[in-house]
């Protein structure tokens, strides 16, 4: 199996740690991907251009991290991040939505920044998008209050929400959560830690730490 993968998307980072966290790693090949250009070797394969892709060795090709993620559980098997008890695992779907959301309205405001000129943007989808990511810090905050057993794996939720907190980091997008909710960045510091999370931080990002400010980084994420 190879998945397909850029640096710098929130959504590939996903998958990534899961596969770390999972212990799947040595089954499944990481290929860096070029997008967004009729050149991308993912069009051979279907019709997206979109990473996360996993290809399978018949020429299938999934899409969608979280589909990704349950297709490699299904195929080798409950890992330790798939939380098996039911009353976990209904808490960590919640946590895991919520997270996605919050990594889909970062997501729209960077390619916002990225790839509109400032006289094409829209400010009230960006209001919009701004309040939705303020309302998602708190409901994060409050759930993610006890960083994780460094021995255990992370949930898919608690890997959801570390991946979309890196990308709140990325200056472009100037997000004061970490002084806004200090609880979640020390929680979001401490899992960053990791070696699933470290093996796969973006360059471009900065690598965090309670001290950080929001905007350290001059560096953007396209997404
Ligand atoms: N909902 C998708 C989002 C995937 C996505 O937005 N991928 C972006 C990178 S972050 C991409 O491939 N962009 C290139 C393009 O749209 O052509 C998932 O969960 O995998």
């Amino acid at each position: 199996m190879e998945l397909f993968y850029t640096a710098n998307s929130p959504y590939a980072r996903k998958v990534r740690v899961f596969l770390r966290e999972a212990g799947l790693a040595p089954r499944v090949t990481e290929t860096l991907a070029v997008t967004r250009t009729e050149e991308s070797p993912l069009l051979a394969h279907g019709p997206t251009g979109r990473v996360p892709a996993l290809l399978l060795s018949d020429g299938a090709l999934i899409l969608e991290a979280a589909l990704i993620c349950r297709f490699l559980e299904e195929e080798y098997g409950p890992t330790g991040v798939s939380l098996a008890a039911p009353e976990v695992r209904r808490g960590d779907l919640v946590l895991e939505g919520m997270a996605t959301t919050l990594m889909d309205s970062l997501s729209i405001r960077a390619r916002e920044f990225l790839y509109r000129r400032p006289d094409e943007r829209s400010a009230r989808a960006l209001a919009y998008e701004t309040a939705r990511g303020t309302r998602c810090y708190a409901a994060l905050a409050a759930t993610l209050t006890v960083p994780p057993a460094a021995d255990a794996p992370l949930s898919l939720g608690q890997i959801t929400a570390a991946a979309a907190l890196a990308t709140a980091d990325q200056a472009l997008l100037a997000e004061p959560w970490r002084t806004a909710q200090p609880g979640l960045a020390t929680w979001y510091d401490q899992v960053a830690t990791r070696p699933s999370l470290a093996d796969t931080l973006y360059p471009g990002w900065p690598t965090p730490s309670p001290a950080q400010s929001p905007a350290q980084s001059k560096d953007s994420a396209p997404a």
